[in-house]
């Protein structure tokens, strides 16, 4: 039987589409972009309670639409705390405070004037996985300045250690202290080293040409690229230069891995913060046009140059993909693979990466010591059906 359905197919078939997606086991809120011509593949691994909108804050990407280097604006994934806060563009102002010898009240005016500087960067949220059929990720253009620039402005004193990035978005939160705990309230706030601040992160206010909308972080928000979206702080109010470490619960206790490494046979557990984007590769989308099948994806990482994608279908052999022409640095990388002979029936897929440091992607059995399940970059099995 065939299981591909041309996008025309399902046009015509009007109000019975989403029964018809359904009973392909596609859920109903799919339908990808397709070229003339080119039919989708099914997965067959998208769990039947995957909701792609969980809540009225929180949108997955749906990645069998990835068809372009960036992601649409209403598209882009979506994930926070607070939910969303309503910031009045014309009463905004971003502050630079503490350890400077300038402290800057930047308007957003002022903050568009200065900001004319872009920056293609993807990443995903540290909690992605296959639960998440790895939507919480996406790809954007941002524009906007340098925080280097901006922090130059300001004067940096020398004696400053980190710098900590404060949303407008805040709640109530219980801090646990030696059994007592205070509810007091909070606001997303996470810090940088000097260092790390200095080297490449950015203040944006547009995506792919327009304002960020309120689910990206109107009207300002940081990008940190090569690192996982926690460090991206939305709504940006304040930028605090301080001495010693902010250890606020999104800086410190939320957000951790607890992981062994075996030295010398001896299993040492280490906890870290989420940090720099570990390597990985997922198959997002698989086509059929004339006779043969092309299989795409995306490549996150830190900014390491990579060495190779590769594919192998049903425990084959690993064979090179093609990474394509428009990545850069820190955007996601698309790869794409030809895949021949593809025989009717059921296919496992899987994708694994490999940077210029010899860093390659793991698979789930090797990263069992890590208890915690943020930073799953482990090899994404795909289940299709030809
Ligand atoms: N102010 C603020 N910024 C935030 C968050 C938040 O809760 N509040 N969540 C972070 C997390 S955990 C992620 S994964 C990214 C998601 O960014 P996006 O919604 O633009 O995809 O925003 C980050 N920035
Ligand atoms: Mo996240």
């Amino acid at each position: 039987m065939a299981e591909t359905m041309t996008r025309r197919d399902v046009l015509a078939r009007g109000g019975a589409a989403a029964g018809a997606l359904a009973a392909m086991g596609l859920p109903e809120w799919v339908l990808p972009a397709l070229a003339q011509g080119e039919s989708l593949v099914p997965f067959t691994d998208i769990p039947e309670s995957f909701n792609p909108n969980p809540n009225e804050f929180t949108r997955f990407l749906d990645i069998r639409r990835i068809d372009g280097p960036f992601t649409p604006r209403d598209q882009f994934f979506t994930l926070q705390h607070y939910g969303h806060p309503e910031v009045d563009p014309a009463a905004y102002r971003l502050t630079v405070t503490g350890l400077v010898d300038r402290p800057l009240s930047l308007s957003l005016d002022e903050l568009r004037r200065l900001g004319t500087a872009d920056l293609v960067a993807g990443f995903e949220c540290s909690g992605n996985g296959p639960a998440r059929v790895q939507g919480l990720a996406s790809n954007g253009r941002w524009t906007g300045i340098p925080l280097a620039d901006l922090l130059a402005r300001a004067g940096v004193r020398p004696e400053a250690e980190e710098v900590v990035f404060l949303g407008a978005d805040k709640g109530e939160e219980d801090v646990e202290f030696r059994g007592r705990t205070f509810k007091v309230e909070q606001q997303f706030g996470r810090s940088l080293l000097v260092a790390n601040a200095m080297g490449g992160a950015f203040v944006a206010h547009a995506l792919n040409g327009e304002p960020l909308t309120r689910h990206q972080g109107f009207p300002v928000r940081l990008l940190v690229p090569g690192w996982y979206g926690v460090a991206n702080v939305k709504w940006l109010s304040e930028i605090h230069v301080q001495q010693g470490r902010f250890v606020g619960k999104w800086q410190v206790r939320w957000y951790r891995t607890l992981r062994g490494e075996t030295i010398d046979g001896e299993i040492k557990w280490q906890e870290t913060e989420i940090s720099r984007l570990r390597l990985k590769s997922v198959i997002a989308r698989v086509t059929r046009a004339g006779g043969a099948h092309r299989v795409m994806g995306f490549v996150l990482n830190d900014g390491t140059p990579l060495r190779s994608v590769e594919v192998s279908v049903d425990d084959g052999p690993w064979q090179a993909a093609t990474l394509d022409p428009s990545n850069t640095k820190y955007s996601w990388k698309l790869f794409s693979w030809r895949w021949e002979g593809a025989t009717p029936g059921e296919h496992t897929l899987v994708s694994r990466v490999t940077d210029a440091t010899g860093r390659v992607q793991p698979t789930t059995a090797e990263l069992e010591s890590k208890l915690t399940f943020l930073e799953n970059n482990a090899q994404f099995p795909r289940r299709l059906r030809v």
